[in-house]
């Protein structure tokens, strides 16, 4: 069943959703050539708003075709490059006066013109005022709930839709919901966790790039792309708003019940660290000029998230630090520096934040707080040496490396070890106990996909009912900071013990 599933998700992963070959028709789409600046392909929802048959578009300028504003293909040499975007709301007599926001981006020496049609009235002004308001109250937030909160809340009174989720990726790729805002239309999904087959691979990397999308109708037919020989080249659609997304991720939407659906990505260092999901249970549009203002609010929000994340780290780091200070400063003033640990045990434990600690110097062991009994600390140590883990080792769940650590893995499921001599088995270690958890998922994890009846095709699962999974064996996860502080006091302990060596060779002498 396995392999089984993990073929189904491979071939997830495989789906060149960049080149979808057609867009949503909410819109049209012309691609013009440099530096001709003609249309070579179009999409086929541009006949229809521009009431002309297709094969008269190609080979035209857009000043011909839209009969709009001549500066545009100068401004638009002048304006676009690969990074940045062209936007512009514009009357297009062509199409019978309508008004469309037009957005063009750059790709190879392609230009790639999107026509959205414009949807009601916009207050700029209102949206600018609330950003700023809020923007103000971000500099009070001390917590990450809160600012997570404070956002879903504000880009949901923005946007009107009915549900607005915040989910951060843990470092297994699953979305966990941080925050929620919603009306009674759609169901709550706060706390619940997702599996990361839900967004394959390339589906991440592309929205690191391109950082926001919509869905307006799941059920929209999709308007190809054609090129004047009447085929559908196969061209890159990363950059572009209108892309027609995954049949299968339409599939997923239906099964959650949400009819449109829009995201914003959180990337913070490069990364995909979140996402904002909106949806809605009925169609919905969302104008482009207020997309693009969700997507400067969660920067400056991922800015905010950031700056909190890296001074709890810091702070962190700092405590751990004195710490590491008055236990050298210990050891300094005693002859027998492991005496001076284990009559500070607090401060050792505390040094990476665990409940007990020993000290292993050749066959002999000393205990501090909560900790595996002698014997079984050595046989741990024996099988630390003999496996050759290196100087520096950490887990959150021994037993998952290790069978006999179920033995103790009440008091000891996270172990930090550091060895503390090359010549003889020696070690100082860290222990923290067992902490069950409860997770609940959004549906069985175990079942992200459906195969269809007697087909190859895939589909992704149809239920999002709560699913719990407790999680044993397990301690609190260590901070990279305290593994950090681990590995620094074992250099100081290097240090001093062959500072020792270096004084005792000395008196020898
Ligand atoms: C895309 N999957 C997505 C997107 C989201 C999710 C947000 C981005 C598109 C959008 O904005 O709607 C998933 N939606 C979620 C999650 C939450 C949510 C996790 O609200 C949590 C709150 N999906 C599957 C399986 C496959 C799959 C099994 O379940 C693959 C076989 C594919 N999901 C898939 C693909 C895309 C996607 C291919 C990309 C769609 C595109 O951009 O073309």
């Amino acid at each position: 069943l396995d392999t089984e599933r993990s073929i189904s998700l491979d071939t997830c992963a495989q789906e060149p959703i960049h080149l979808p070959g057609s867009i949503q028709p909410h819109g049209f789409l012309l691609v013009l050539d440099e530096p001709a600046m003609r249309v070579t392909m179009a999409s086929e929802s541009a006949a229809a708003y521009l009431d002309k048959p297709l094969h008269l578009l190609f080979g035209a300028t857009l000043t011909e075709l839209l009969g709009a504003d001549a500066g545009l293909e100068s401004l638009l040499e002048k304006e676009v490059t690969t990074s940045s975007r062209y936007f512009k709301t514009l009357q297009v007599p062509a199409a019978g006066g309508r008004s469309f926001e037009v957005i063009g981006h750059r790709q190879g020496s392609f230009l790639i013109m999107e026509f959205e049609e414009s949807v009601g009235h916009l207050d700029t002004e209102a949206v600018q005022i609330e950003i700023y308001n809020f923007m103000t109250e971000l500099r009070q937030m001390r917590s990450l709930g809160e600012i997570c909160s404070g956002a879903v809340t504000l880009l949901r009174k923005l946007t009107g839709f009915d549900r607005v989720l915040l989910y951060s990726f843990d470092d297994a790729g699953h979305g966990n919901v941080l925050a929620e805002d919603r009306n009674a239309e759609l169901p709550s999904y706060l706390h619940l966790r997702f599996p990361s087959s839900d967004i394959p691979e390339q589906a991440r990397r592309l929205y690191v790039v391109n950082r926001v999308r919509v869905i307006p109708d799941v059920d929209y037919v999709p308007s190809r792309i054609l090129d004047e020989e009447g085929s559908t080249p196969e061209f890159d659609l990363s950059g572009s708003v209108l892309r027609s997304v995954s049949p299968i991720h339409r599939d997923y939407m239906r099964n959650m019940g949400t009819a449109a659906s829009m995201s914003v990505s959180i990337v913070s260092s490069g990364r995909l660290w979140g996402l904002v999901s909106f949806h809605n249970r009925s169609p919905r549009r969302v104008p482009y000029r207020l997309r693009t203002a969700c997507d400067f609010l969660v920067q400056v929000v991922t800015s905010h998230i950031e700056a909190l994340l890296e001074s709890e780290k810091l702070s962190r780091a700092i405590d751990l630090t004195s710490i590491q200070h008055r236990l050298l400063t210990w050891m300094a003033a005693e002859d027998n520096y492991l005496l001076a640990l284990t009559s500070h045990g607090s401060d050792l434990m505390a040094l990476t934040g665990a409940h007990g600690a020993a000290i292993v110097l050749d066959q002999s062991c000393t205990l501090v707080g909560n900790t595996p009994s002698a014997d079984q600390v050595l046989d741990f140590t024996a099988w630390l040496q003999q496996s050759a883990r290196g100087d520096v080792f950490a887990t959150s769940s021994a037993v998952s490396i290790y069978p006999p650590a179920s033995h103790f893995a009440a008091c000891a499921s996270g172990v930090v070890a550091v060895s503390i001599s090359k010549l003889h088995d020696s070690y100082v270690l860290w222990f923290r106990p067992e902490v069950v958890q409860s997770v609940r998922w959004a549906g069985d994890p175990q079942k992200p996909v459906a195969q269809g009846k007697g087909d190859l095709t895939i589909h992704p699962r149809n239920s999002f009912e709560s699913w719990m999974q407790i999680l044993r064996g397990h301690s609190l996860p260590w901070l990279p900071e305290e593994i950090n502080a681990a590995s620094a006091f074992r250099a100081a302990i290097l240090e001093v013990v062959l500072r020792r060596a270096e004084e005792m060779a000395r008196l020898a002498g």
